[in-house]
């Protein structure tokens, strides 16, 4: 299987429909065990245990547009012994992969919506006894929330390259996906807003994974029709902990310090303040909650006042810096929430601290 001719193109139905150069692979975004494996191909996971990779187009595209995509896949050849199985993704970051193993490279990935083709039986969820399509959201491989689907499929990893046909109808809001020519799953439902949270504009990208079985899974192209839509902001993901943020946790940001009994600022606070700020001004639609905590030195209803005063010490920085404070959330729990020991002098200065989580607040 050196010569996967495969195909992927983007035929738009709108009126501007506009030619694009033909895609080159430095168009895309390679991640995790993916490489290129021809002139137009990209091997994304190879034949062995617990690998994964995705490849993401670098601009975005817009859900409120129609649009058709063809390629062609590769899902390997061994049946009773490969897996995992491969994800056709909309997400708002064209840089990431998700889980191994069951997850395909999609678990994980919040918001979006995935179109899995699975190899792998996993009963646990719910994964019927057979190759199949399913349509996922939100990182969860689980049935028991997919959107639609699962639907069985004849045995895919059968060493052949395979037509994979999704259209997307932005007047009907429906998702049709076909193999082979023949029609496998839909989808009629507002992505825009019951998913993406209002925002149309998203990256798209295929995902795959092996585990303890493996397959070698690929997808090729040679050319896209399509319209593109103005870039979205790429988070340089240097940091574990923007990671953490952009996954909707809470983060303590190690610099943020304060004076004991104090609620100024450390100079040194700055600097990761700033880093904040770039990174809402670079996702507008996000939210932050700012949470204070103290150590346990002066009375409980002090430090609890303290701490609300840390937080909006927080929000006040935040705000010179451009940041509405209508975005900001700022709270104090006090002494209650000590991540260190309060016996020691470093533990009460870890102690002292703000936590941080961005959320995408539900128009
Ligand atoms: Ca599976
Ligand atoms: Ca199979």
């Amino acid at each position: 299987m050196k010569h996967l001719a495969l195909l992927v193109s983007f035929l738009f139905t709108l009126p501007f429909l506009q030619a694009q150069a033909p895609p080159a692979i430095t168009d895309f975004r390679l991640d995790g065990d993916a490489r290129q494996s021809g002139a137009d191909c990209i091997t994304l996971t190879p034949d062995y245990q617990w690998a994964s990779g995705s490849i993401w187009y670098k601009k975005a595209i817009s859900l409120n547009a129609s649009f058709e995509m063809e390629l062609r896949v590769m899902l390997g050849c061994k049946d009773q012994e490969g897996a995992d199985g491969m994800v056709f993704v909309f997400h708002p970051y064209a840089e990431r992969t998700g889980y191994r193993g069951e997850g395909m490279g999609f678990a994980g990935l919040d918001p979006a919506i995935g179109i899995e083709i699975d190899t792998w039986q996993n009963e646990h969820l719910g994964d019927p006894w057979q190759d199949h399509i399913a349509i996922l959201r939100d990182g969860s491989v689980f049935h028991g929330f997919n959107l639609a689907g699962p639907n069985r499929i004849a045995n895919i990893e059968d060493c052949r390259e395979h037509d994979l046909n999704i259209q997307w109808s932005a007047d009907s809001k429906t998702l049709s996906v076909r193999i082979d020519g023949k029609l496998v799953i839909t989808l009629q439902r507002d992505l825009v807003k019951t998913i993406f949270r209002g925002r149309d504009k998203v990256y798209w990208g295929v995902t795959s994974a092996t585990g303890n079985y493996n397959n070698r899974q690929a997808v090729c192209f040679e050319k896209l029709d399509f319209e593109l839509v103005e870039e979205l902001p790429v988070l340089e993901l240097q940091g574990q902990k923007v990671r953490e943020l952009m996954r909707g946790e809470f983060i303590t940001l190690d610099h943020i310090q304060f004076e004991s009994g104090g609620s100024n600022l450390t100079p040194a606070s700055r600097q990761e303040l700033d880093e904040l700020a770039k990174i809402m001004h670079e996702h507008p639609n996000m939210d932050l909650d700012i949470i204070g905590h103290t150590d346990n030195e002066g009375s409980a209803t002090t430090n609890l006042s303290l701490s609300e005063k840390r937080s909006r010490a927080v929000a006040e920085y935040l705000k010179r810096k451009g940041i509405s404070p209508k975005r900001m959330n700022p709270r104090g729990l006090g002494e209650k929430y000590p991540r260190s020991s309060n016996d020691t002098r470093s533990g009460r200065m870890r102690n002292r601290r703000v936590q941080l989580r961005l959320i995408e607040p539900i128009a």
